[in-house]
């Protein structure tokens, strides 16, 4: 009995010119869905295209740790200080970075005579600077002034628009929700406070006995770390 050889499938499948055709046409066809899938899902072409399928919204909110530093000096009737002060991002956690600061500065009379002495004047300032922060952001206050013992409040803005508020954002992913809050070198160095000091005695004559004022200056550093959670 003659031994025929089983024909192998796989080379008849090809051997057949029709079936090679509608293998090319099923390859070129492929290749090209393929292409057009990738372009409509936005790698390409992210901004016309991407949004439509890989759009979210995104809660963006803060973590802050401050700290906090003081200074207490006398001051002579007319008398004017530079207090300089130091930040140091090693003082903070890892991955923070300094959104603003706020400078109080108090004083009270501590001068006592008969029938009172009034509050003297004290005028407090952060000193414009090549300290890196948004010196002309209108939300700062540089300077402030007080004559009744009320505490002055000074605010400068390091971090771009930074105010600690979450707020929503529609972005692709985690890292595009928060790529505005990654920026290093914000609020890092030393500034400079200058207070001045104008005594206000008594009006009595043998009471006018106030030559000088302690004023106390509290620096509070707000840094922030930003976190991004998807709504939707
Ligand atoms: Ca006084």
């Amino acid at each position: 009995m003659e031994n025929t050889p089983t024909p192998n499938p796989f080379l008849t499948f090809f051997r057949d010119e029709e079936t090679r055709r509608a293998l090319l046409v099923f390859f070129v066809a492929t290749i090209l869905i393929v292409c057009r899938v990738y372009y409509l899902v936005g790698i390409k072409d992210a901004d016309e295209h991407g949004e439509v399928l890989f759009l979210d919204e995104w809660q963006v909110s803060f973590t802050e740790e401050s700290l906090t530093s003081s200074e207490t000096v006398v001051l002579a009737d007319g008398g004017e200080v530079d207090l300089e002060f130091d930040i140091d991002m090693s003082e903070f956690s890892q991955d923070f970075n300094i959104g603003l600061i706020q400078v109080t500065i108090s004083y009270s009379e501590t001068n006592q005579v008969v029938g009172g002495d009034p509050c003297d004047s004290v005028q407090g300032k952060i000193v414009q600077s090549d300290f890196p922060a948004q010196w002309a952001d209108e939300n700062n206050s540089l300077s402030g002034a007080s004559s009744s013992c009320e505490d002055i409040s000074l605010l400068l803005l390091t971090y771009p628009n930074y105010d600690g508020q979450s707020y929503t954002k529609t972005a692709h992913n985690e890292v595009i929700a928060l790529d505005e809050w990654g920026d290093e070198g914000y609020g890092i160095g030393s500034f400079d406070v200058n207070i001045k000091l104008e005594v206000q005695q008594s009006q009595v004559p043998t009471q006018n006995t106030d030559d000088d004022e302690t004023v106390q200056i509290d620096v509070e550093v707000i840094a922030f770390k930003a976190s991004a959670e998807k709504l939707s």
